[in-house]
């Protein structure tokens, strides 16, 4: 990964290197943190952080639900990113990974007493699922895993833990030689990928399941947004394995995966096995929107 020269950390820039925590930090060991995953790209009036407040907002909403008292408030974290982004002088695209963790000092489940830490960094970061892939499209593989129940784990919640889950799907389908794993829930219905939502095309319909067991993406909902300035007729709804397998169309949407085709399921071949023409246009529209190319959406953008 590309260095940046500057890490906020509880409201002070620290060098790159210098951004360190102790072995004993409480997250380390169990696993309660929350975190954020945030685009910013260059438009032509400069570096634009996109949705800067809807993703500000989930990193307070998920520390409140794992029982996290974040020291900062809304504005002060966003303060804080747009700081930071001024601040390293990034040259191209940048992602922003903002973390709310459990410090050193106490030790043992019970966690209201351990220190309570942010720490934001930003570093360039290309694309997700490769160049390619944005293009062709990519192959996926239904996990093995299913996603984590809602009856234990809470998935509104973009929480540390949860990403185990999410790590060892991506780490099968990666073995299996596959680009990503897509994760059922525990009936059987489509949940989501390891680090997107999916979104099918059948019939000139755009079909996306709600958010019962799958991160509220705000990726997703921009391509909702769009779709539906496009009058492209949507449903919300579950979908099946082999449902999938017979679509017209699949895609990703993910903060770092933007929109990005699936041209293969389980050795299916997705409609014709490229891009599809839905796909397409959502997904021009996408980069329309987060480059500042299209005026009706220029409020989703925070200019550095
Ligand atoms: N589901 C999951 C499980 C998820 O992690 C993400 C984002 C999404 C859906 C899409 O949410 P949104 O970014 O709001 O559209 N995954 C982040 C993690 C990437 C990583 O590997 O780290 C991301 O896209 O930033």
């Amino acid at each position: 990964m590309e260095k940046a020269k500057y890490i906020w950390m509880n409201g002070e820039f620290v060098n790159w290197d210098d951004a360190k925590v102790h072995i004993l930090t409480h997250t380390l060991h169990y696993g309660n943190g929350v975190f954020e995953g945030t685009r910013a790209y260059k438009t032509q009036k400069g570096l634009a952080i996109f949705r800067l407040r809807d993703h500000t907002k989930r990193l307070l909403n998920s520390a409140k639900i794992t029982a996290i008292k974040t020291p900062y408030t809304l504005e002060e974290l966003e303060k804080a990113q747009i700081e930071l982004l001024r601040k390293n002088d990034f040259d191209g695209n940048v992602y922003i990974r903002p973390l709310i963790y459990l410090g050193y000092g106490v030790m043992g489940l019970y966690h209201i007493n351990a220190p309570v830490e942010v720490a934001i960094a930003a570093w360039k970061w290309g694309t997700y699922l490769g160049e390619e892939g944005l293009e062709k499209g990519i192959r996926v593989k239904i996990s093995s895993f299913a996603r984590n129940s809602v009856k234990s784990t809470m998935g509104k919640a973009k929480a540390v833990a949860n990403y185990l889950n999410s790590q060892l799907a991506k780490y099968e389908a990666i073995e299996a030689g596959y680009e990503e794993a897509l994760l059922l829930d525990e009936e059987g219905f489509v949940a989501e990928g390891s680090g997107e939502c999916l979104f099918i095309v059948r019939d000139g319909v755009l079909i996306t399941p709600p958010n019962d067991n799958s991160l509220e993406s705000i990726t997703q909902d921009t391509v909702l947004r769009i779709a539906r300035d496009k009058n492209i007729p949507i449903e919300r709804r579950r979908i099946t394995r082999d449902e999938v397998y017979i679509c017209d169309e699949a895609f990703f949407t993910g903060t770092a995966a933007e929109v990005t085709p699936i041209r293969e399921v389980d050795a299916r071949v997705i409609g014709n096995g490229a891009r599809g023409p839905i796909t397409k246009e959502l997904q021009e529209a996408y980069f329309d929107v987060v480059y500042g190319r299209n005026e009706a959406y220029e409020h989703m953008l925070t200019y550095i």
